[in-house]
């Protein structure tokens, strides 16, 4: 999957791409990011990219030209990517989300500065306006930074098995039971006996009943959307937990 990045702070995304999972599936292949500076594409004399808004008032605004320089750019470049803004007015993006991203072949993702982009852009250049969540940040590369992680660890190779990502938190709708590793006593607390049975279905028992549990108390709303099976009702009810 190609990914191309518009910014005008492309020192943004230095060392998140050079490190751990990400950097790995880019020397594999399995991904290609491009990032690209905004300002070069700008053609002025003073390669401004932003401009006061007409009619008054605070800020600054990104510029037309630069960026629909930019994505003509990439458009030449590589054909056919979606195009996402990132921006606080933008649709949620969610691990379903992610899911329907990680199917497309090449995603360009348009980071916004100051108050926002002309919206010319906004209507005419972009195809979704997508947000992180319900709180500001001081421009979309976080935001551009956050898909390009949660996209690539769902594409096939990206993860080794032993985090696979079947095994996430939300693709089940249920939190994770809690880890332990050695030592078996840590600060006097000790690590729970059926983890050290090697009774295998016990384990799992235990993890499902800890799950829900976890569940229950860090995340009720997401129990109402899980399906258990009948299997899983009865060990649920064995421990006391009904469910709906
Ligand atoms: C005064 C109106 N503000 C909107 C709430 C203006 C504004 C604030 C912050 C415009 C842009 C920004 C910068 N934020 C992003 O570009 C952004 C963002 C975010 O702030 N929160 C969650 N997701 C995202 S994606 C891009």
């Amino acid at each position: 999957m190609r990914f191309d990045l518009l910014t005008i702070f492309p020192d943004l995304f230095v060392s998140p791409l050079q490190e751990g999972i990400i950097s790995r599936a880019i020397q594999d292949k399995k991904i290609e990011v491009v990032v690209h500076n905004i300002r070069d594409f700008a053609v002025d004399r003073h390669a401004m990219t932003d401009d006061r808004p007409f009619g008054g008032g605070e800020g600054m605004v990104m510029k037309p030209e630069p960026l629909a320089s930019a994505l003509a750019h990439v458009q030449e470049e590589a054909p056919g990517g979606r195009v996402v803004l990132l921006s606080p007015q933008g649709r949620m993006f969610t691990q379903r989300l992610a899911e329907e991203f990680a199917a497309l072949d090449h995603l360009v993702l348009v980071c916004g500065r100051y108050e926002g982009v002309d919206e010319r852009i906004r209507a005419h250049f972009v195809d979704e306006e997508i947000s992180i969540g319900d709180y500001i940040l001081t421009g979309g590369e976080l935001a551009a930074m956050v898909l390009v992680d949660a996209i690539s660890r769902l594409l096939p190779g990206v993860l080794g098995c032993e985090n696979s990502a079947l095994q996430d938190t939300f693709s089940r709708g249920l939190l994770k039971h809690p880890q332990y590793t050695r030592p078996r006593v840590f600060a006097s607390y000790e690590v729970p006996e059926v983890l050290l049975s090697g009774d295998h279905a016990a384990i799992a028992e235990w993890r499902l009943v800890a799950s829900v549990r976890q569940t229950m108390k860090l995340r009720p709303e997401l129990l109402t959307k899980i399906v258990f099976s009948p299997e899983e009702i009865k060990i649920l009810r064995r421990h006391g937990i009904t469910t709906g």
